[in-house]
């Protein structure tokens, strides 16, 4: 069955008070999220060991293989906007869940250090990628970087609860150069914790 595009879960205006225009939802998810999910189906429509296996699958199995980094940037990315997407709501941001803090404080220290340490992971990625806080391996959170389609699960750095997606088509219309600002905005306006709080209990 081929791959789809899933609907975002607010409309295309609703984060624009928050930081992010219609115009640049539209774009990046009617746009470059759905040329990702386009070149990943012709992939697998040529690719008969890729038929039948679920994206997490493909993933794994694209990684790190030079043959296939066609089809591991287009199943990466598919992966990593899927996540993306749900991780803001309108007016998001503000007070977390009691659980997600209090793990957020131990692993980190304090919510602001954890801040801090996510927004330098976003920033320092050179060039296209993404930040991510992660459950790790030995149950701690802790903040990753990956460039271009890459991820923590491809890597085995741990289990994503939190991505920001840091290529340019994320914050050119909005922020401009300004990655910096455009990371800030999403710790303190865009972020879902709830959502986030949701897959810290699942990971
Ligand atoms: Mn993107």
């Amino acid at each position: 069955m081929a791959f789809t595009l899933p609907s975002l879960p607010y409309s295309h205006d609703a984060l624009a008070a928050s930081g992010m225009c219609q115009e640049t939802l539209e774009l990046h998810h009617g746009k470059h999220h759905q040329a990702y999910v386009t070149a990943l189906n012709g992939f697998v429509e040529k690719n008969a060991a890729l038929q039948g296996k679920t994206l997490d699958e493909i993933v794994l199995m694209s990684y790190g293989k030079p043959d296939m980094a066609g089809v591991f940037n287009n199943a990466g990315q598919h992966w990593n906007h899927n996540l993306f997407w749900p991780c803001m709501k309108p007016n998001g941001g503000g007070a977390m869940p009691g659980r997600l803090e209090a793990k957020i404080a131990a692993d980190f220290g304090s919510v602001d250090a954890f801040k801090e340490a996510f927004k330098q992971a976003g920033i320092t990625q050179f060039g296209s990628g993404w930040a991510w806080l992660v459950v790790g391996r030995d149950g701690k959170l802790a903040t990753v970087k990956t460039p271009n389609g890459s991820n923590p699960v491809a890597e085995g750095t741990g289990t994503p609860i939190l991505g920001v997606d840091v290529w340019e088509h994320s914050y050119y219309l909005d922020f401009r150069n300004r990655r910096p600002d455009y990371l800030t905005n999403f710790l303190e306006k865009l972020v879902n914790w709830e959502y986030v709080d949701s897959l810290l209990a699942k990971a």
